[in-house]
């Protein structure tokens, strides 16, 4: 940068923001000039005058016809007609939340990023999580990859951090996007299927297109289902740069762990839920929020010192790939804390415009060829999405500094700019607003001094060339169950595809060569020849097998937040639900008492015993666990109840644990089940800590066999 600019450095800045939005340093407080409020408040029209009637348009008398100059008939269906904007072209359902990331320390030796300094600071965010390929009104729980995107309000300006919750991606080369969206889209023709990739189009493309491999076995695996979005892993996917003070730079892949542990839902569950609760995910969180069961997740980095760029048996820049956490493990940086439901679903969730582009002094790209498309694009779509270039105007998207710049006009402009200039150099204004030196003192943004040195050519890396290690290494890496459920899910997702050859394809040309084991089964189960053989020679990955991959290894420890079902009738014993309620509350989790309808039971003692729901209103897919307290009159009720009977079956199909207290012994018996490490009789209080255990485990999956010949 020329040194004769005039230039601008932090002390200068203060002061000098005439919105005084510079000395506002949460997103709440910036956000609050734009809530609004209409507790006490008189029905207005849009400019401001009183309304005395708002159930009568302007008629000719009683019974004629309607006046155009009904301004407020005419002002009202207007707005009402416009009320809709595009949705997202992918990753149209979702749901956000507000929130706060801290770092642990001054992470300096890595990266000069401001946020990532001074550990007692809260920097405000915003989170948007969604599904990839339904429409804004579609399942949350379909197969499908979840979106996790992060706007950090830092005082630097915001950093969007628009990743997934997997940790590669299913093509190499953004010229490849539309393609592959266009595939995984519904079928053109008929616009079927709605939220999944269970089709003709998206295995017609995948099997055609090997570098998907890895990404569609991710797909088929049970992080595709997640079982909250409080229990999902996020990832950057890209390799991004971290540059510190000294201008040295790092290359790093953004991580987020959450501290609920990673865990899915079982494919029956994730079936049945996409129509019983469409809005399972989003209600999930916002009642976690409300409850006071903020989600966490750690914020962590695998660095790679730049002179390690190609130590690896896979090139850093291809999203296709991921750095076993085993060859390099996860920097901790910070916690990232939601705490904050939106207040307007529209104003924030669906306005909201995250880019990747969107980064602070102390982060820069790298050349994945991905990445690269990707700054561009994001902001493109805003463009027609949110109806112009002004959308960073929009209250969820504004950065909490000052923001001055020649940059002017343009549809819905709602910031009134003083001054006599908008260009810069000027004299007219006094040269204001002035660049900023890039020293770490000023904090003006420059970008990395990458030396490029060549050929301008459509080419794509021989180091990007092997498509199916890391797939294998997944594969392998698995636990028996998660490699069932994969094979499940291949044979369920080809089974939904019409043409022979395209499932040929995809067992020969792809699964084969990730795992002929793998290709069998699945070939089995499509009626098709079991492949002897691969179609390529794949390189022997330099790990076998990466722990860190399997969700068997993610779990908790603890069963925080869990949620279990209490089924009562007249005659129940009261005294063991308070004290299962008192010991579940000690452990973080939470009980709801369902009856056989809405309205209280009495327990055995003569109490009146408030329930929460119906037993058909919280079946036993919202829960993640069940205790059947006894009570000979309970009991011979709800043995008697087909919807509490099914409740206790497809709670053991879905591999739950199950409680039964006293007289509910009779339950196995009349059920034809078998006890388990997750399915415990005669459980008095001193089998709460073995009913809990089971529940940390987060499923039975040792009676998953047997679980199989309980009906759907
Ligand atoms: Fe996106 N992506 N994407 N994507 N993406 C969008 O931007 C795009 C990719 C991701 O909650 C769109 O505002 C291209 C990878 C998330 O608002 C669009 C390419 C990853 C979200 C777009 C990719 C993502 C989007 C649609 C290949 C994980 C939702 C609406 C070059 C690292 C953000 C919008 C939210 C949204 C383009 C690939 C994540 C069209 C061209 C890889 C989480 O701009």
């Amino acid at each position: 940068m020329s040194n004769k600019k005039p230039t601008v450095n932090k002390s200068q800045l203060a002061g000098t923001d005439t919105l005084d939005r510079g000395n506002t340093n949460t997103k709440l407080e910036s956000l609050e000039q734009f809530r609004s409020d209409a507790t006490e408040q008189a029905l207005r029209t849009n400019q401001g005058v009183k309304i005395a009637d708002n159930q009568n348009t302007l008629r000719a008398g009683a019974r004629g016809p309607s006046l155009l100059e009904d301004f407020i008939m005419r002002e009202k269906i207007t707005h009402f007609d416009h009320e809709r904007i595009p949705e997202r072209i992918v990753h149209a359902r979702g749901t956000g939340a507000h929130g706060y990331f801290q770092t642990y320390e001054a992470h300096s030796a890595l990266t000069k990023a401001g946020f990532l300094q001074d550990p007692s600071k809260k920097t405000p965010v915003f989170v948007r999580f969604s599904t990839v390929q339904g429409p804004r009104g579609s399942g949350d729980t379909v197969r499908d990859v979840r979106g996790f995107a992060v706007k950090f309000f830092t005082d630097e300006g915001n950093f969007d951090l628009v990743g997934n919750n997997m940790p590669v991606f299913f093509i190499q080369d953004a010229v490849k996007f539309p393609d592959f969206v266009h595939a995984v889209k519904p079928e053109p023709h008929n616009e079927i299927p709605t939220g999944g990739s269970a089709h003709d189009t998206f295995w017609d493309f995948v099997s055609l297109v090997p570098e998907s491999a890895h990404m569609v076995i991710w797909a088929m695996s049970d992080r595709a289902i997640p079982k909250s979005l409080r229990s999902m892993q996020g990832f950057g996917v890209h390799t991004f740069r971290m540059i510190n003070a000294e201008g040295r730079s790092s290359f790093v892949k953004f991580h987020w762990r959450p501290s609920a542990g990673t865990c899915s839902l079982v494919w029956d569950e994730a079936q049945k839920l996409a129509g019983k609760d469409t809005d399972y995910h989003r209600r999930d969180l916002w009642e976690a929020i409300e409850m006071g069961d903020y989600p966490e997740w750690e914020f962590g980095v695998q660095i790679i010192a730049e002179e390690d760029e190609h130590k690896f048996d896979f090139d850093l820049l291809d999203p296709t790939k991921l750095i076993p956490e085993e060859l390099v493990p996860i920097t901790p940086l910070g916690k990232m804390v939601l705490n904050r439901n939106p207040d307007n679903f529209f104003a924030e969730v669906e306005q909201v415009a995250f880019c990747p582009g969107h980064i602070v002094p102390g982060i820069d790209f790298s050349n994945d060829p991905l990445l690269q498309g990707r700054l561009f694009s994001y902001t493109d779509t805003q463009i027609s999405r949110l109806g112009g270039p002004n959308f960073h105007e929009l209250p969820i998207n504004r950065a909490i500094t000052p923001v001055h710049n020649g940059q002017r006009d343009g549809m819905h402009r709602s910031t009134i700019d003083k001054g006599r200039t908008s260009y810069e150099p000027n004299s007219i204004d006094g040269g204001w607003p002035k660049e900023t030196p890039s020293g770490p003192e000023d904090g003006g943004f420059e970008s990395y001094p990458e030396r490029i040195d060549a050929y301008k050519i459509r080419q794509r890396s021989e180091s990007f060339g092997d498509h199916f290690s890391q797939a294998r290494l997944f594969y392998q890496s698995m636990s028996a169950h998660e490699q069932e459920h994969i094979i499940a899910a291949y044979s369920f997702e080809l089974g939904k595809v019409e043409r022979e050859f395209i499932r040929a394809r995809q067992v020969n040309e792809i699964l084969a060569n990730i795992d002929l084991e793998l290709a069998a089964r699945v070939a089995k189960n499509l009626g098709l020849p079991a492949p002897t053989a691969g179609t390529v020679d794949v390189p022997k990955p330099s790990l076998e097998k990466s722990p860190a991959l399997s969700q068997a290894n993610l779990l908790p420890g603890d069963i925080k937040t869990r949620k279990v079902a209490v089924l009562v009738a007249n005659g129940v014993d009261g005294a063991i639900i308070e004290a299962l309620k008192k010991a579940l509350k000690a452990e973080g989790a939470h009980a709801k008492v369902l009856g056989p309808t809405s309205a209280p039971v009495t327990t055995a003692a003569g109490k009146t015993l408030p329930v929460d729901a119906s037993m058909e209103g919280l079946p036993s897919i919202a829960f993640d666990a069940v205790f059947v307290p006894g009570g000979a009159q309970s009991i011979k009720a709800l043995s008697a109840d087909g919807v509490a009977l099914h409740y206790v079956l497809e709670a053991y199909k879905h591999l739950k644990a199950i409680a039964l207290n006293g007289e509910a012994r009779q339950l196995l018996v009349l059920l034809k089940l078998e006890a388990d490490a997750g399915l415990i009789p005669d459980a008095d209080a001193s089998k709460f800590p073995a009913f809990f255990a089971a529940i940390a485990q987060h499923r039975v999956w040792a009676r998953e066999p047997k679980a199989k010949a309980i009906p759907a």
